[in-house]
């Protein structure tokens, strides 16, 4: 079975970890998020994209859920001894190499999906890890500071300011000039199988979706498509995706998320974003069983609704998620 799924960082990553012991035989494709992407230090950093490799290859920091495990920062403090910033963004020594390998090989003219390739060879993480793009799209967001409107790198948001004031706007730079990157679009022709899992579906998930095309291809899927509720309850599972939802005018809930994605057989809804009609995306779609008092709502919008456990509180857990939404796949399969 081929299985396409978009992932972003943290949630992503440790969705596909059951998802692969679900369904061991199965042939995962990963629609990787770059618009996390940050360059620092002349090294460029693709925070969800190592994210899913170190998670899938054994090598993540686990309570983190970014970064390499038994890590040190020599590096950074003698960066930081120089005076050279930003401080505020924890590159461990190991992380570095991967930066390094990465800035060289894309300085000797490799797209990020053969460098990202090339990563992979040491990680082994058993899927096949794509960017959404070779092309460079980085979010920003809009917030207020000392009393002006000012764009910051997403990371800067998420990290130095800890999403800490409203996200006015978020923009993913870059995304209308920005192509697939080689064999996402076929991966997504191909899939058995479509996921969106429970990625912030702002700035992880709808940064994929904003490449030209990438949107068409999975609402033209011949697949079912399938998403996890990020939102358990009215609050993220983790991160702070309720931060950006209210900027794209989305509230903080299992249904509204859905919603948001649309139903396949119809528009998305426009929420407060302008721009054409954008194709909707969803045959199903899980909320935790806090929220079955939703599944109603969700399947008036002509989604298939399932309420099960959505808290990856272990592998064991995950995986069990991974099967209901393969299972919902097949209930919907037309
Ligand atoms: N997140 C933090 O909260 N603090 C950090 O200092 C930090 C450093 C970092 C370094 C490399 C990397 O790949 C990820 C890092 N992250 C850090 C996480 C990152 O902000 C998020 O994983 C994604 O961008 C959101 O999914």
């Amino acid at each position: 079975m081929r299985i396409v799924v978009l992932a972003g960082g943290i949630g992503g990553a440790r969705f596909l970890r059951g998802l692969k012991k679900a369904a061991p035989e199965a042939e995962i494709t990963v629609i990787g998020n770059t618009a996390d992407d940050i360059h620092l230090f002349g090294l460029k950093v693709c925070p969800d994209l190592d994210t899913v490799m170190y998670t899938l290859g054994g090598g993540i920091n686990e309570e983190q859920g970014w970064g390499r495990s038994e890590e040190t920062f020599r590096v950074k403090e003698e960066l930081a001894a120089y005076g050279v910033g930003p401080d505020w963004f924890g590159l461990g020594d190991r992380d570095f190499a991967t930066h390094i390998v990465r800035t060289q090989m894309l300085g000797a003219g490799f797209p990020l999906s053969a460098v990202t390739e090339a990563l992979c060879d040491r990680w082994q993480p058993g899927v096949r890890l794509i960017p959404m793009t070779d092309d460079r799209v980085e979010t920003h967001v809009a917030v207020e500071l000392d009393g002006e409107r000012r764009a910051v790198h997403f990371q800067e948001y998420w990290v130095r300011l800890r999403a800490s004031k409203p996200a006015l706007a978020v923009v993913p730079v870059g995304a209308e000039q920005a192509k697939p990157a080689p064999g996402v679009l076929e991966a997504l022709a191909e899939a058995d199988v479509v996921l969106l899992p429970p990625s912030n579906p702002v700035v992880s998930v709808g940064t994929i979706l904003a490449v030209p095309g990438i949107r068409e291809a999975v609402a033209g899927a011949a697949a079912p498509v399938v998403g996890l509720s990020p939102i358990v309850g009215d609050a993220p599972v983790r991160g702070m995706a309720d931060k950006v939802l209210a900027a794209v005018g989305v509230e903080s809930s299992a249904a509204a998320v859905a919603e948001h994605y649309g139903h396949r057989g119809a528009a998305a809804p426009q929420g407060d974003t302008e721009g054409p009609e954008k194709a909707g995306l969803l045959d199903g779609w899980l909320v935790d069983t806090v929220d079955a008092g939703l599944v109603e709502r969700v399947e008036s919008a002509g989604i298939r609704c399932r309420a099960v456990p959505l808290l990856m509180s272990d592998l064991d857990a995950t995986a069990r998620m991974a099967t209901e939404a393969l299972a919902l796949a097949e209930e919907v399969r037309g």
